[in-house]
């Protein structure tokens, strides 16, 4: 990972915002999103996003993994 996205992973992550916004989307509190819970988050995305946002491929986003995409422009920071 290139270090502009690491520094702009850090400031992601850093936010309240960014914690909430988490907290919203996780909605039974696991601490990861599910693929049932990102499309509900982000009705636009599709598999292929899903797959390319899920780094570590166990099949849920966790924090890191969804800011990492919100840094890379992936996402949208809402
Ligand atoms: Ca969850
Ligand atoms: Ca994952």
């Amino acid at each position: 990972m290139k270090k502009a996205a690491v520094v702009l992973l850090a400031m992601v992550m850093g936010t309240a915002a960014f914690a909430a916004e988490f907290a919203v989307m996780d909605t039974d509190q696991d601490g990861a999103l599910s693929v049932t819970e990102f499309e509900a988050a982000y009705p636009d995305a599709d598999e292929d996003l899903f797959g390319a946002i899920d780094t570590n491929t166990d099949g849920s986003l966790d924090e890191v993994e969804i800011a990492a995409a919100i840094g890379e422009e992936l996402l949208s920071a809402e």
